[in-house]
């Protein structure tokens, strides 16, 4: 897959790209991230990207011409089609069903913006998606492009080992992940929990589900809601509601 990046902050965008998991795919040909900076194709001394908001108020809104300059180059360099993405408080909110659907894709074409935001006639005129990471205010869309990098990044064939492979991800199958525990078994803040030692991987499979199902339950019962539970699970699920009486939520408890 081939990420373009339309952004005031490329260095960033880059940086993001060559680390760990991502930048490892990047390295086996699997993603070709490119950023490409609106300032350089502005107009004049100042290479002006902003103005003031129409109708007065605080902030500024980022300039239709360079930014419409850089799309036009963006598509040029390569054939492959590919939706203009921006990044926006405005958008709907990125859910990782989105991820596995963009993951797909040839390639894909990522607006940022800063300031107040984009002059919305470029926004009508270019942009096919909105999308938002949540609902918090970041100052600008590159980490909201980062993220989205990441996501769909893990998701090319080949870029996740066996280990973390994306089967196993927490949301795929829409419970949180279970606890995990590593060496010393006994420590001073506390005993790795005996079943996990115990070589009965029936019983380990039973208590990981268990702890999913549980933590999922006490945590984010909003996504315990769209589940239809089967028997196993429920029954798992009582177990541990029984086990965990008088606890509205465990961390740190
Ligand atoms: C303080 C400015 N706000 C006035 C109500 C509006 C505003 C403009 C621009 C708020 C945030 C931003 C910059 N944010 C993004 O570009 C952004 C974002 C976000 O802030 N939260 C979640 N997802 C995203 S995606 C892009």
């Amino acid at each position: 897959m081939r990420i373009d990046v339309v952004t005031l902050f490329p260095e960033f965008v880059r940086q993001c790209a060559g680390l760990g998991v991502i930048g490892r795919a990047a390295e086996r040909g699997l993603l070709e991230v490119e950023a490409w900076n609106p300032r350089e194709r502005a107009e004049g001394g100042y290479r002006r990207i902003d103005d003031s908001v129409c109708g007065g108020g605080p902030g500024m809104v980022m300039l239709i011409e360079p930014l419409r300059r850089t799309l036009a180059e963006v598509r040029k360099a390569a054939a492959t089609p590919a939706p203009v993405i921006y990044l926006s408080p405005q958008g709907r909110r990125l859910t990782q069903e989105k991820v596995q659907e963009l993951a797909k894709l040839p390639r894909m074409i990522l607006l940022c913006g800063r300031y107040e935001g984009i002059d919305e006639r470029l926004i009508e005129r270019e942009v096919d998606e909105e999308l938002s990471i949540g609902d918090y205010v970041l100052s600008g869309g590159e980490l909201a492009a980062a993220v989205l990098i990441d996501a769909v990044g893990r998701l090319q064939e080949g870029a996740l080992g066996d280990a973390q492979s994306a089967a196993q991800d927490s949301f795929s199958d829409g419970l949180l992940d279970c606890p995990h525990y590593t060496r010393p078994v006994s420590h001073d803040y506390g005993d790795v929990p005996a079943v996990l030692l115990s070589g009965d991987h029936a019983a380990i499979g039973r208590w990981r589900r268990k702890q999913a199902l549980g933590r999922t339950w006490s945590r984010r019962p909003d996504l315990l809601e769209k589940l239809a539970l089967g028997q196993d699970d429920q029954r798992l699920l009582d177990e541990f509601k029984l086990e965990h009486k008088g606890h509205t939520h465990e961390q740190n408890h």
